[in-house]
């Protein structure tokens, strides 16, 4: 009974050390991108960055164009809307060229990103 609360307790304080080392690390990858259309530029997409590095994100899209527009990310895409934001989750492979868009405006609204 006593060795068996002990093994509990220092289960319990490797699992609150391992809590505290992993925090600083989730804080510094940023796993949420945030993609906005600025009402002053209609038609880019800020924020996508051009390189990444391999993993799930969530990307963020943010329309404050009024014009209707999308983020496709690889094969995952927001529906079209004109104002507000919303969200894809996309796994992104190591050596991937990813493309992105807008699928309505995919002849200016586009670019790739490159996964290492
Ligand atoms: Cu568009």
């Amino acid at each position: 009974m006593s060795i068996r609360t002990r093994v509990v307790a220092v289960g319990a304080a490797t699992a609150a050390a391992l809590a505290l080392t992993a925090a600083p690390a989730l804080a510094q990858k940023a796993t949420t991108i945030t993609v906005t259309t600025p009402k002053s530029s209609p038609f880019a997409l800020k924020g996508m960055p051009k390189t990444l590095k391999a993993g799930t994100y969530t990307f963020k899209y943010v329309n404050k164009s009024g014009i209707g527009h999308n983020l496709k990310v690889g094969s995952a895409a927001t529906p079209v809307f004109s104002t507000g934001s919303k969200t894809i989750k996309v796994k992104l492979k190591k050596g991937a060229t990813v493309a992105y868009e807008c699928t309505p405006h995919k002849t200016v609204m586009k670019g790739t990103i490159k996964v290492t």
